[in-house]
């Protein structure tokens, strides 16, 4: 083993018999282990059992446990930091009542083994696996209300006022598209269909209600202590503050949506914290910002038959696929969503308070003097998020924290620059703001943290979906990145338009559904960038992004089989080029399918009828 992996497993070591009362270094099948283990189940003292037969590098921990304490053999047993020995030891400590005696020593110097502040994605999942790692746990969460005076429950962002409510609307719109196509496939009823915001509101709440409740029945289930206060650091206790104190601390505190600065906005706009339980219709809507939150709440409110606009300072989904991010907003724009490009409110006033009332925005243009004013029911902004770090006396703490953005700056174990502060979720920087990632950085944590895990949280190739009304799903890298990090001439990309199925007999959008994936010729063609605009983005993306953590190649998929009749088959049938003008032969004859193949004609190199050729772009 080099000496670099040995000094990541010493200090591991260390790490884990600093922190556990109890630590017995054991396998799984040696009965002079379960003996040990036994005696602490006896005496009801929580021990945390490392079995060096079924952790990765076990036999290198026993090798450095020998060199560390001068005993090769398990159990190796540590109480409170102090080596103890083997079986016959502890066995002798108990009788002798040393045993005992060390036990109560460390007990009484933290309330806590671990506190995590933040009961969202990334800090229930955290907390769950530590209490489940034997660890006293308490998590604090708490929600300050939007200025509006909008609040919710136990769970965080994605449960409350994000992925949740947010899909579960956007399913909602698919609904209505779907109904517009039952006609089409046979489905006959009233011409008159209407939406009742109300009764959307009221259900997808209650389902958050339910999901809530969860989370505090799982967390008493798991023993972890919920207490729903607003937590700080803090050196003394002051008025009416509860004092705790954990020998380690998980930040989880995540972001709030951002405010625009501009008179009114405050008092008059809402933020994506406030529309899904919002108690009437929204009626006709701004909303300012173009990254996803606000293309997925414009596309959803759109489909819903509002009169919605979005107010683009800039370019759409900064940080995406250029091309992919274009292609979704063209799509959203010829249904039914106008987009007022290159401008930025510069003032909100109310002409009319209700339910809705009436707003006044003032614009400005980003490349000239020209001002716009319109008038709306509601103005949402999304113009990004803000990491919720300002007010959690980290100072105090000693916590680095990026000026700027407000982040937290971690090293790839997600530890603060104070050992014993470790951070997960939005908050960190330069990593990806989904739940999966916070929940999957949590628990890891935990692990390595109390269980002798080394495995870390992989933040490279996450697949993600962004769900506006046709849905873009990505992993790995946007061409744009790939450009400048391989360079055009190392780049093969192969692309292409179709048609699901699905849409055909509808007779609907056309030329709108995208596949992309771009691939490294430096290295065998392995797939760096995979980009699907079309319906089920996140079905179709996960099981791709499963594909490309194994690392494959343009030649793996053209070996896997699809799935017909699928959308996702299109990444499979990679066709030679030179087949496409016998295809378009044999779809010229018959006046329907010359329709269908009137793209091929158009682009030459893209194929429908549920599979399709992914051909390179050049
Ligand atoms: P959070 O879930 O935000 O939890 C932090 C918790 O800490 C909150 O409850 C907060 O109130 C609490 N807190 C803050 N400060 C304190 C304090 N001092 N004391 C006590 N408690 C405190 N991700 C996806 O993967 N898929 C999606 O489709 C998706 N859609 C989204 C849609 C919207 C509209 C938004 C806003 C986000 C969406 N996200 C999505 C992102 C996802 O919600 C976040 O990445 C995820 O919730 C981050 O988890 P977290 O644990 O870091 O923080
Ligand atoms: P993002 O991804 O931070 O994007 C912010 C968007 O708002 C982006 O389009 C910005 O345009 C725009 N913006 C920012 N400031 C302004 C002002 N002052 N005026 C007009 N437009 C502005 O935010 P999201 O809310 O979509 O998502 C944040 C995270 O939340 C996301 O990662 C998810 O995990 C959940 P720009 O491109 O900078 O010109």
């Amino acid at each position: 083993m080099p000496p670099i992996e040995n000094d990541k497993i010493r200090s591991k070591i260390k790490d884990l018999i600093d922190s556990n009362a109890v630590l017995v270094f054991s396998k799984s099948y040696c009965p002079f282990c379960v003996k040990v283990k036994d005696l602490f189940k006896e005496l009801n003292v929580k021990c945390n059992a490392i079995e060096l037969d079924l952790i990765e590098d076990g036999s290198n921990y026993q090798d450095l446990l020998h060199e560390m304490t001068g005993q090769k053999t398990v159990p190796n047993v540590f109480i409170n930091k102090k080596h103890i020995g083997g079986c016959d030891n502890t066995m002798k400590a108990h009788k002798d009542g040393i045993l005992q005696k060390l036990l109560r020593e460390g007990s009484e110097v933290y309330d806590y083994d671990l506190i995590v502040i933040g009961g969202g994605s990334g800090g229930l999942a955290c907390s769950k696996e530590a209490a489940a790692l034997g660890k006293k746990v308490m998590v604090l969460d708490y929600v300050v209300p939007t200025p509006k005076g909008t609040t919710w429950g136990l769970g965080g962002t994605c449960v409350n006022v994000g992925c949740i409510p947010k899909k579960l609307m956007h399913q909602t719109a698919l609904l209505g598209t779907a109904m517009e196509d039952a006609r089409k496939f046979g489905w006959e009823f009233g011409e008159q269909v209407t939406h009742n915001w109300e009764t959307m509101k009221t259900a997808v709440n209650n389902y958050i209600g339910s999901l809530n409740w969860g989370y505090r029945v799982s967390l008493r289930d798991k023993n972890v202590n919920y207490v729903n206060s607003y937590a700080e650091f803090a050196t003394n206790k002051r008025g009416k503050e509860t004092f705790y104190t954990a020998a380690k601390f998980v930040l989880a505190t995540g972001e709030r949506p951002r405010y625009l600065g501009i008179p009114g906005d405050k008092e008059y706009c809402i933020t994506s914290d406030d529309l899904f339980s919002l108690p009437y219709c929204p009626g006709k809507t701004l909303v300012v910002g173009a990254s996803y939150v606000a293309l997925e709440c414009g596309g959803f409110l759109a489909s819903l038959g509002l009169d919605v606009t979005i107010m683009v300072r800039s370019i759409l989904l900064r940080g995406f696929d250029q091309d992919m991010a274009n292609r979704a907003g063209d799509y959203m724009e010829t249904h039914g969503v106008k987009f007022l490009r290159k401008f930025v409110p510069t003032k909100i006033e109310q002409i009319e308070a209700g339910t809705p009332g009436r707003i006044k925005v003032t614009a400005k243009s980003t490349e000239g003097d020209e001002i716009v004013e319109d008038e709306y029911n509601t103005v949402l902004i999304a113009v990004g998020r803000d990491a919720c770090t300002g007010t959690i006396g980290l100072d105090k703490a000693g916590v680095k924290v990026n000026e700027k953005s407000g982040k937290i700056p971690v090293n790839d174990e997600e530890q603060t620059n104070v050992p014993h502060i470790y951070a997960i979720g939005d908050i960190l920087q330069g990593k990806w703001e989904l739940t999966p990632v916070a929940i999957q950085a949590g628990k890891l944590l935990a692990r390595r943290l109390y269980n002798g895990a080394t495995l870390k949280c992989d933040y490279v190739n996450v697949p993600t979906t962004v769900f506006t009304p046709l849905e873009y799903g990505s992993c790995g890298h946007p061409e744009e990145k790939a450009i400048e990090i391989y360079g055009q001439e190392n780049l093969e990309i192969y692309h292409s338009l179709f048609w699901p199925l699905e849409f055909t007999v509808p007779g609907r959008d056309n030329n709108r559904c995208y596949a992309k994936v771009i691939c490294n010729k430096l290295d065998n063609e392995r797939v760096i960038g995979f980009h699907y605009l079309g319906p089920n983005a996140g079905e179709v993306t996960q099981g791709f992004g499963a594909a490309m953590k194994c690392g494959i190649t343009k030649d793996q998929l053209d070996n896997t089989i699809g799935i017909h009749p699928t959308c996702a088959e299109i990444f499979t049938t990679m066709e030679s080029p030179v087949l496409l003008p016998f295809l378009f032969m044999l779809l010229k004859p018959c006046a329907r399918l010359r329709e269908l193949a009137e793209p091929v004609e158009q682009y030459c190199h893209r194929i429908y009828f549920g599979g399709g050729a992914l051909l390179p772009r050049r």
